[in-house]
């Protein structure tokens, strides 16, 4: 076999095992359901996360992970984990155990374990700090969206291209004191406002399926990692994406100077936040737009998953019994 096939074949394969990792995580997540305890939560999912890569067939490395080596337990930047492979075959990791972890400690909707194994060297590298998105969905223009232009511009301009009004058209937006600027300007625009809690993961994957969902963009800063990770839905279901850093503190500075980072006024176009094959895997925690969160019977567990590939642009939903929570074959 070339080992371009051999590569194909491995990430096939891989595909499903990296489901069994974002569903362990979620079935370990959502023991901590509605409980008010965000930390206990995120620790039992990261654990199980960590425990499920750890038999991965690769060498994976952290890329898009918690933290710097001594300030996280699990997923630390530039962490080595896998079993390893024959081929030697090593991958990107950018992980979220939890996304929305606020969801999962107040049993709100849309919160999911997500995982995306990447080509290495395909991620951006980001530190635990803050990025500014804007995002549409698939068949526009190209550059339709941009990061430099203001909210206003454009709104305007994916009207235009939509053929629509601006006042047709809806926001997503995390529902945040840093965004009342940006809240108050979308308004005055005309569009109208989906505001969220949490989940900004699930608020850019939105825009791919405005009929579906009645987003049409999503806007404003969240989380530098939710980022890469969102960016890597879009990469799998097309849409346009544009993002920049944004270091809030000092303490945010510190971490961007740790990373290498030297401007932060850099524009990312989705191809700098993930520039090669990858796959993507969500598995619910709690009831979403997505899939359904983790569901209890007197014998069961059921989760339900998708699982995306950017190289066939595939997109799978699995719905898994699982007879013996403790485990994940
Ligand atoms: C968002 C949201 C995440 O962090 O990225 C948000 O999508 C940004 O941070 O689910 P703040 O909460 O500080 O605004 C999360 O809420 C995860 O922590």
């Amino acid at each position: 076999m070339s080992e371009a096939v051999e590569k194909a074949e491995l990430d096939r394969a891989l595909a499903l095992d990296i489901v069994r990792v974002t569903e362990a995580t979620a079935v370990a997540a959502a023991q901590w359901l509605g409980r008010g305890d965000e930390a206990s939560a995120d620790e039992a999912a990261a654990a199980a996360m960590h425990r499920e890569i750890a038999r991965l067939p690769f060498e994976g490395v952290v890329v898009v992970g918690e933290g710097e080596e001594g300030d996280c337990p699990f997923f630390y930047m530039g962490e080595k984990i896998g079993a390893g492979s024959p081929t030697g075959a090593s991958v990107d990791l950018a992980v979220d155990p939890i996304e929305g972890s606020t969801l999962c400690a107040k049993a709100l909707p849309n919160a999911m374990s997500v995982l995306v194994v990447a080509e290495r060297g395909s991620l951006l590298r980001v530190p635990p700090i803050y990025m500014e998105k804007v995002a549409v969905g698939p068949g526009l223009p190209e550059g339709v969206i941009s990061a430099a232009a203001t909210p206003t511009d454009n709104l305007k301009a994916l009207a235009n291209a939509k053929g629509v009004r601006v006042e047709d058209l809806t926001v997503c937006v995390l529902d945040r004191p840093r965004h009342g600027n940006l809240i108050e300007e979308i308004r005055s625009a005309g569009a109208a406002l989906r505001l969220i809690g949490d989940g900004d993961i699930a608020g850019v994957i939105h825009v791919t399926d405005p009929v579906q969902t009645g987003i049409d963009m999503y806007l404003g800063i969240g989380g530098a990692a939710e980022g890469v990770l969102a960016a890597a839905a879009l990469r799998c279901l097309g849409g346009q994406m544009e993002g920049r850093l944004v270091a809030l503190n000092k303490e945010h500075r510190a971490w961007a100077k740790l990373s290498g980072i030297t401007d932060l006024k850099r524009t990312y176009a989705l191809e700098d936040m993930v520039s090669g094959d990858l796959s993507f895997a969500a598995t619910g925690i709690t009831d979403g737009t997505m899939m359904a969160g983790v569901h209890h019977s007197p014998t069961t567990i059921t989760t339900e998953s998708v699982i995306m590939r950017s190289s066939t642009r595939t997109r799978r939903w699995i719905k898994t019994e699982h007879a013996d929570p403790t485990k994940f074959d």
